[in-house]
C-alpha cells in the first residue's frame, strides 16, 4: 500500500496500474517495460504537461473534431491505464474505439474490449478481418470498418512501424510518446509527448472547449501546425531541465 504523501504517489501508483494490467491478462510484460521506459523520459521533461504538450493535444482535439472517421486506438497499456478516460473522449469526439495490439493474442484482445464494455464503452470496433498495409503477421489485423478506413486515428503508445504504416495509408495519426525522439514520435502527424495519464484528459478537455465550433473554424486551429516544432519544444524541455541539473548539481526528488 503506497501512502498518499509519498512524493511518488502518482507515479507508484501508475505502475500499479499497468502491473496489475499484467495480472488481469489486459497488458503484455512488455508493456512493464515500455512503462519504465516512459516514466524516465516523463522524469526528464519534468512529469507535467508543457507548454508544447498542451498546444499537440489542442491540435489533437480539433482534427478529431474535424475528422469523418475518427478512431481510437487502444492497447494493453491505454486499456490499463486510462480506460474510462478513453471511452470519455471518444464520447465527446465521437469517436469509436478498435483494440488494437502490437503483441497480438485474441484471447488479450477479448479480454480489453471485455474490460472496456465493463466500464460502459458502447462504440467499439471488434473485427479483425482487415490488414494494415505493408505490415505483417498479427500485429498487423485491424477492423476494415475502423482502423483500416479511420481518416484521423489517435494511437497511444505506438509502435514506430506501424505508426509509418499508417501514416502512409493516407492517415493523420495523432501518437501519444513520451520520448520525443522515438520512430512512432518522429513519424506521426501530430505528436503529444506526455504521459498518456495526462494527455488523453488534456485532449478531452480541449475537445470539449472546441466541440462548439464550425468546420472552417476548427480548421483555423490546425492550419501551419508544425509537428517538427512540437518535437523541437519538447528535446529543448529535457535539455533545459538537464541543464538546470547540472548548474544546481541537484533536482530536488518530487
Ligand atoms: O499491448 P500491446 O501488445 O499493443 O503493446 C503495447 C506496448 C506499449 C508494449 C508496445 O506498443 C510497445 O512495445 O511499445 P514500445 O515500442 O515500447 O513504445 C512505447 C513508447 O511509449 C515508448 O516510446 C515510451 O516512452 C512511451 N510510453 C511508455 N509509457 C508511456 C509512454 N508514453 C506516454 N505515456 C506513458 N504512460
Amino acid at each position: 500500500m503506497i501512502p498518499k504523501s509519498h512524493p511518488r504517489f502518482v507515479s507508484l501508483m501508475t505502475r500499479e496500474l499497468i502491473i496489475e494490467g499484467v495480472k488481469n491478462g489486459i497488458t503484455s510484460t512488455q508493456g512493464l517495460i515500455a512503462q519504465g521506459r516512459g516514466e524516465a523520459f516523463d522524469y526528464l521533461i519534468g512529469e507535467k504537461s508543457t507548454d508544447g504538450a498542451l498546444a499537440a493535444e489542442k491540435i489533437a482535439a480539433a482534427e478529431l473534431l474535424l475528422a469523418r472517421r475518427p478512431v481510437i486506438s487502444v492497447n494493453g497499456n491505454a486499456a490499463a491505464l486510462v480506460p474510462g478516460e478513453l471511452i470519455r473522449l471518444g464520447e465527446i469526439v465521437n469517436a469509436p474505439l478498435e483494440v488494437n495490439l502490437f503483441h497480438r493474442t485474441q484471447e488479450r484482445v477479448d479480454k480489453i474490449i471485455k474490460h472496456l464494455h465493463s466500464l460502459g464503452a458502447q462504440n467499439l470496433y471488434t473485427k479483425s478481418d482487415a490488414l494494415i498495409t505493408g505490415i505483417e503477421h498479427e500485429r498487423a489485423k485491424v477492423d476494415s470498418d475502423g482502423i483500416f478506413s479511420a481518416d484521423v486515428v489517435l494511437v497511444p503508445l505506438e509502435d514506430g512501424d506501424r505508426c509509418k504504416a499508417l501514416v502512409d495509408m493516407g492517415k493523420t495519426v495523432i501518437a501519444i510518446d513520451l520520448n520525443p525522439l522515438s520512430r512512432t514520435a518522429q513519424g506521426a502527424t501530430v505528436t503529444i509527448v506526455d504521459n498518456i495519464i495526462r494527455a488523453v484528459p488534456n485532449i478531452s478537455k480541449f475537445a470539449g472547449e472546441l466541440k462548439g465550433l464550425r468546420k472552417e473554424e476548427l480548421q483555423e486551429v490546425v492550419m501551419g501546425y508544425d509537428n517538427k516544432k512540437t518535437l523541437s519544444l519538447a528535446i529543448d524541455e529535457v535539455k533545459t531541465n538537464l541543464d538546470s541539473f547540472f548548474a544546481n548539481r541537484y533536482i530536488s526528488p518530487q
